[in-house]
């Protein structure tokens, strides 16, 4: 079997140990970090995304996933946040109240710090008052918000109205990003941008970050 299939399968099987153990066999065997991510980890989160949803898996299943991928994310993580000097801008992340998924919001901040931005991630269950607290201290460039519920994701307006009452909003660019968002939303609740994967997140702070120099 091949490396990726094998970390996606472990992945999959929710087994910590042996996912890390096939990724530091991949690296190891020169496989490149970004591969190993993406058609290791990510293929095998997408597989039990699937059977999530279709009921053939199950919660307590799913937590030992989120435990096998972070394994495997720890190992690649430094590899992917490649020391750059000049920062290209700061960017605050957090998945918003009441929501506790943090993989993807996780991605994003280690492909952003990859591409040579400063992340001050605020984890997750973030409320209103710590993000606008964030924006306060770290003077970001941009603040991203990650939400996976359809129930959680109305906190995101809400940030983006504080933002507004407390005069910060002209200060920051918002995104926005999880499965349920979509640009529609990003556009009804009056964010800067959305984006459906970490890749395309950094493409779009630094979209982001042009307009406002050129502004
Ligand atoms: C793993 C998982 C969990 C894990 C989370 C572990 C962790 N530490 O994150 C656990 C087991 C804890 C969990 C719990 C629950 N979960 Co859950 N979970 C998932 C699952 C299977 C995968 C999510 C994931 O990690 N995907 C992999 C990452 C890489 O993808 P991603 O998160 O989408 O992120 C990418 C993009 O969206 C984007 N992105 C993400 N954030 C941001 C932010 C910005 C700024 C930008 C620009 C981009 C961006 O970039 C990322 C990287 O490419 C999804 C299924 C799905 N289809 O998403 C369900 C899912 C999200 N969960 C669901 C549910 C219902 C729950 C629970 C309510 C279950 C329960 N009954 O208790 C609880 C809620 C707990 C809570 N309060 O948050 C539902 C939500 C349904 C809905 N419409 O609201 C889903 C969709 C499953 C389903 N179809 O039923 N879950």
């Amino acid at each position: 079997m091949e490396r990726y299939e094998e970390i996606a399968e472990h992945v999959q099987n929710g087994y910590s140990e042996k996912a890390r153990k096939a990724v530091e066999a991949a690296l190891s065997e020169g496989c490149s970090p970004e591969r190993i991510l993406k058609e290791g980890l990510i293929a095998g989160m997408d597989v039990v995304a699937a059977k999530f949803k279709s009921g053939q898996m199950f919660l307590p299943e799913v937590l030992a996933v989120a435990g096998a991928m972070k394994a495997g994310m720890e190992l690649v993580k430094p590899l992917l946040v490649a020391a750059k000097h000049q920062s290209l801008g700061k960017v605050v992340l957090g998945t918003v109240r009441g929501d506790m998924h943090d993989i993807g919001k996780n991605l994003v901040a280690i492909m952003l710090q990859g591409a040579g931005f400063d992340v001050v991630d605020l984890g997750t269950d973030v409320r209103v008052e710590k993000f606008l607290e964030a924006v306060e201290r770290e003077h970001p460039d941009v603040v991203g918000m990650s939400a996976l519920l359809t129930t959680t994701m109305v906190h995101m307006k809400t940030v983006i109205e504080a933002l507004k009452q407390r005069e910060l909003r002209t200060r920051v660019k918002v995104i926005i990003g999880g499965a349920p968002i979509s640009r529609n939303f990003a556009t009804e609740i009056g964010a800067d941008g959305y984006a459906r994967d970490a890749a395309t997140a950094v493409d779009l702070v630094k979209e982001l970050m042009n307009h406002a120099q050129q502004q």
